[in-house]
């Protein structure tokens, strides 16, 4: 079984329960032990679209990195996601962030994530669940320290909404 950290998005209808969708279907093939908190984020690349609800997961899993990759793309596929444009708006985003032991710069599967070190949306979530894990040779945490990326705000969680 091989860790792996994964970001989930959604910006289109019920953002929360789609997210919720998701996760339930990852567990099929991904065991699922730590979720961050949900955030609520300004879009990043393509600025006219709602705001994101965002999340990062880990679990471990005996899929290959390809076979991840699949996975994710199958669930947005059940889910419905229709692609338009590059950045756009979508009902279910599933990104591979990392997976333990790979590195590749393969164009259709680059681990880690290439631009996920500038995103706070992926950064800031994925330090509350892995400080320390280190992103090429640095820690997810000093990565977060000199972030200045776009603007985020935790909404809530897996078992609810912040009141
Ligand atoms: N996903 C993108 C592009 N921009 N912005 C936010 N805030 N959250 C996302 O998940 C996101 C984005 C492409 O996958
Ligand atoms: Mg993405
Ligand atoms: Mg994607």
């Amino acid at each position: 079984m091989k860790r792996v950290y994964l970001s989930l998005g959604s910006n289109m209808g019920d953002t929360r329960k789609n997210l919720m969708e998701a996760m339930e279907l990852l567990r099929e093939k991904v065991h699922i032990d730590e979720i961050s908190s949900f955030y609520r984020t300004e879009p990043v690349g393509y600025k006219d679209q709602d705001w994101f609800l965002n999340v990062v997961i880990t679990g471990e899993t005996s899929l290959e990195p390809m076979d991840l990759l699949e996975f994710c793309q199958s669930i947005e596929k059940e889910m419905k996601r229709v692609k338009t444009i590059r950045f756009g708006p979508r009902i279910i985003d599933v990104d591979i962030l990392l997976y333990e032991g790979y590195e590749s710069d393969d164009e259709n599967l680059t681990v880690p994530h290439p631009r996920m070190k500038e995103r706070a949306f992926v950064m800031i979530p994925l330090a509350e669940i892995a400080p320390e894990v280190l992103v090429g040779r640095e820690s997810v945490i000093e990565i977060v320290n000199r972030l200045d990326g776009e603007a985020i705000e935790k909404v809530g969680d897996v078992d609810g909404e912040d009141k």
